[in-house]
């Protein structure tokens, strides 16, 4: 099982849309395992977006992460985070495809609502960077036994 990090940026709870997002990921089958509602400081963004200090949206990017809160979802299942990530869409809104989250919530290319980590190492760090220990939390969900089929003995 793996964990992702996903992030509602400020335009999406702005825009009341946290919770038809956060029901596409349940709807799917993955299990919240970490969901909080903050706002990120300008230090916690720059370390989250170290990769892109280069960059020239960056300055714009910190001030928009900072601006108003966001909510912060830890999300476990088979392959989460290249389902995750797929399920979010293209980086733009204006070329996300339909279907999408940021090809159906929006057309911005810089408020495009969401951020998932995009490698299980980025996850781990990632993770750590938003959540304390023991605010992820490893519970069983009801309806495991038939979100995936386990009678080989592991989730398939
Ligand atoms: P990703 O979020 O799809 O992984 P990245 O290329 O890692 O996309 O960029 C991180 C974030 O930086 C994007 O989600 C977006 O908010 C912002 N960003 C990326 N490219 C641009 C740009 O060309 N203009 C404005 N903002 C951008
Ligand atoms: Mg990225």
């Amino acid at each position: 099982m793996e964990t992702t990090l996903i992030i509602l940026k400020p335009d999406a709870v702005q825009r009341g849309l946290s919770g038809r997002i956060i029901s596409r990921f349940e709807d799917k089958g993955l299990q919240v395992v970490g969901m909080k509602l903050m706002q990120i400081s300008q230090q916690l963004a720059a370390t989250h977006y170290e990769a892109h200090q280069s960059k020239p949206f960056y300055a714009g990017l910190v001030r928009f992460m900072t601006s108003s809160p966001v909510v912060v979802l830890a999300l476990r299942g088979n392959g989460a985070i290249a389902i995750a990530r797929n399920m979010m869409g293209a980086t733009f809104g204006s070329k996300a495809n339909p279907g999408t989250i940021r090809g159906d919530f929006g057309v911005s290319n810089s408020f495009n609502l969401i951020h998932g980590s995009d490698s299980p190492e980025a996850a781990e760090r990632e993770l750590k960077l938003f959540f304390q220990p023991g605010d992820v939390l490893n519970w069983t969900r009801a309806s495991e036994t038939w979100v995936y089929d386990m009678a080989g003995g592991k989730p398939e």
